[in-house]
């Protein structure tokens, strides 16, 4: 087998959770009169709470104290964590399911390195809290990606170095942090046209062809 262990993305790539990051997001973005919409909404694609809402806050013209910001970023997970209740096993795809399962019996270590706080809620809610062998998340690290840190944090769990393991991502900062450690990187969505993508993926599935050696 070419890796001994694969490091999922959670949001985009697991399940998707996107829309309730948007709906969140947009009620906080309409009680302050900013103009905020889902081409936005794609590029806060893996990156962290507090630095998604500088980046809305920019299409502003107030300026917000740390305070204010503080008040904003726990109204918005307020509102995202009502959403998420609505999440269940139903959330999580046949095919991603049958995949993970598939590839656990191959042996490989499987991991989660999600820049997401709620992550443990997500994976609650969809059915896979105690599937995977480590969880790296956002409650664990002090940068977020393109940072490495998260997917660093995730191969040092599973007891394995970057370089024997794959990273899976849908966003391009995800990718980008996945380069940056050494890993090799499948990209689905946005994360398919980053410079340094290992694999483009077309299909969750095809993860399975991947990981085999005469793989080129
Ligand atoms: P939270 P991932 C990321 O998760 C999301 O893609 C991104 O939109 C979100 O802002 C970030 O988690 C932080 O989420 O507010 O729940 O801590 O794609 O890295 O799994
Ligand atoms: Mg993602």
């Amino acid at each position: 087998m070419k890796y001994k262990g694969i490091i999922f993305d959670l949001d985009g790539v697991i399940c998707s959770t996107d829309k309730y990051h948007y709906k969140a997001w947009k009620k906080i973005a309409d009680q302050l009169e900013i103009p905020f919409d889902e081409e936005m909404n794609d590029k806060l694609r893996g990156v962290s709470r507090m630095e998604s809402l500088e980046l809305i806050l920019q299409n502003g013209e107030k300026v917000y104290s740390n305070g204010d910001k503080q008040t904003l970023a726990e109204a918005k997970n307020l509102y995202y964590q009502k959403l998420l209740k609505q999440m269940s096993s139903k959330d999580l795809s046949e095919v991603v399911q049958n995949t993970l399962y598939a590839l656990k019996r191959k042996g490989l270590l499987l991991g989660i390195g999600s820049s997401s706080k709620n992550t443990k809620l997500i994976l609650e809610r969809i059915g896979l809290l105690n599937f995977f062998d480590c969880i790296s998340d956002g409650t664990m690290i002090e940068r977020s990606k393109p940072d490495p840190e998260v997917f660093l944090k995730a191969a040092k769990l599973l007891k394995l170095l970057p370089a024997e393991c794959l990273v899976v991502e849908d966003a391009s900062a995800g990718a980008e942090a996945a380069y940056k450690g050494g890993f090799d990187c499948a990209g689905i969505k946005a994360a398919r046209e980053y410079s340094h993508i290992t694999y483009q993926l077309d299909h969750f599935e095809d993860l399975i062809t991947y990981i085999e050696d005469e793989y080129e």
